[in-house]
């Protein structure tokens, strides 16, 4: 059984879509990051950067429990685990974790910042708007492109680094970012959104 501590964030739906596509069960515990929940004494305890998402696994390694957190490294461990949407083939594997890396240090750092400094920042800072915008919407068209070439991100099948991206293009109007630079983006996420894995996770996080 799997706990997952997490809220409707473009960080914290990558780990439901992948349970979802894998069958394996798991407990939701919202953790509401706006109220600072992420914060408290119990959640530094699990995660002592502060943030969603976390998971339990009670079977982790040699049936001991495991907590383990940062996105990235939740998505390479259940994959491992469940032998599934991490590919074996050397070429779709490193193919895979290329586009993972790309979205944890590129595509979602930028994205969260220019949303930051275009929507919450208590004052409007034109080179900080300036620069994330112009970074988050690049981004966007570099994805663009790996995805006129290949049907999903790792190539010809889904995989770990599709789930891991769908989460900030779920929530690009936050960067203000949208699919008109990015039409095979678009037609991506809408093969995304229709998976039973896409549209579970989504429905969790809508209540
Ligand atoms: N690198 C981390 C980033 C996690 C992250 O930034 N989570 C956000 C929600 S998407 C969060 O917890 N924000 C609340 C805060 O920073 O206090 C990961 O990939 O898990």
């Amino acid at each position: 059984m799997i706990d997952l501590h997490a809220f409707p964030t473009p960080n914290s739906i990558k780990v439901p879509i992948l349970l979802e596509e894998l069958g394996v069960p798991y407990t939701y515990h919202p953790v509401n990051v706006r109220a600072g929940e992420q914060k408290t004494p119990e959640h530094l305890a699990m995660n002592p950067n502060g943030k969603v998402p976390v998971i339990i696994d009670s079977d982790g390694p040699g049936g001991a429990p495991i907590t383990i957190v940062e996105s990235a490294a939740i998505m390479i461990y259940l994959a491992e685990k469940h032998g599934r949407f991490l590919p074996i083939d050397p070429v779709a594997r490193v193919r895979c974790l290329e586009w993972l890396m790309f979205q944890a240090a590129g595509l979602g750092p930028m994205f969260g910042q220019a949303g930051y400094f275009l929507k919450l920042a208590p004052e409007k800072i034109p080179a900080a708007i300036e620069r994330f915008h112009t970074e988050a919407r690049r981004n966007m068209r570099v994805l663009d492109g790996r995805l006129a070439e290949a049907e999903w991100l790792a190539g010809d099948h889904i995989s770990i680094a599709d789930m891991a991206t769908f989460g900030w293009i779920w929530r690009r109007g936050f960067a203000d970012v949208d699919f008109s630079e990015a039409p095979n983006v678009e037609r991506w996420f809408n093969a995304m959104s229709a998976r039973p894995g896409g549209a579970r996770a989504v429905a969790l996080f809508s209540v």
